[in-house]
């Protein structure tokens, strides 16, 4: 596990993560306290009012959750990965695993896809003429970005536009 997050009473987050850590587990912080190569406590409030979100049948009133990684026995400076093209299959799990009559099973709650590459450092001390996404060369994915744009015009006023 890489990251953690609660969502809203809506099921809505939306956050920015970075791999740095491997997590074992998630606590919730009325379970036991972090130590010190556990992740950082995620904390939210939220107010179960039926008045508020009528999906409720019953007022719990506020209530505050905090939660935090528990750390995974690998490093503890960062989770690595090689520069490369990675597909991935992000897998938001509920588990069951230390459960009793439920051992053993990792229900997905959701699934997605990513596809990212991780390029190898360099330096490029000018961007070449034509490098319009600036990674330092004029390939295929400049002429595509060139292509989206073809003909469009942004002069004010417009008729200057084509003269
Ligand atoms: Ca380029």
């Amino acid at each position: 596990m890489f990251d953690y997050f609660i969502t809203d009473e809506n099921g809505n987050a939306s956050f920015d993560f970075v791999v740095d850590a491997c997590y074992h587990v998630l606590w919730k912080t009325s379970q036991r306290s972090p130590g010190a190569l556990d992740g950082p406590e995620v904390e939210h409030t939220w107010n179960i009012d039926p008045d508020l979100h009528p999906q409720y049948d019953t007022d719990y009133g506020p209530a505050t959750v905090g939660i935090f990684g528990e750390w995974e026995r690998l490093g503890d400076d960062g989770v690595g990965l090689l520069p490369g093209h990675y597909r991935c299959d992000l897998l938001l799990t509920e588990e069951s695993f230390h459960g009793s009559d439920l051992q053993g099973w990792w229900a997905h709650a959701m699934v997605g896809t990513a596809e990212f590459t991780i390029l190898e450092p360099f330096e490029c001390p000018e961007y070449p003429a034509g490098d319009i996404n600036q990674d330092c060369q004029v390939d295929l994915e400049d002429l595509a970005l060139l292509a989206l744009s073809w003909m469009e015009c942004n002069r004010q006023p417009s008729h200057t536009c084509w003269q």
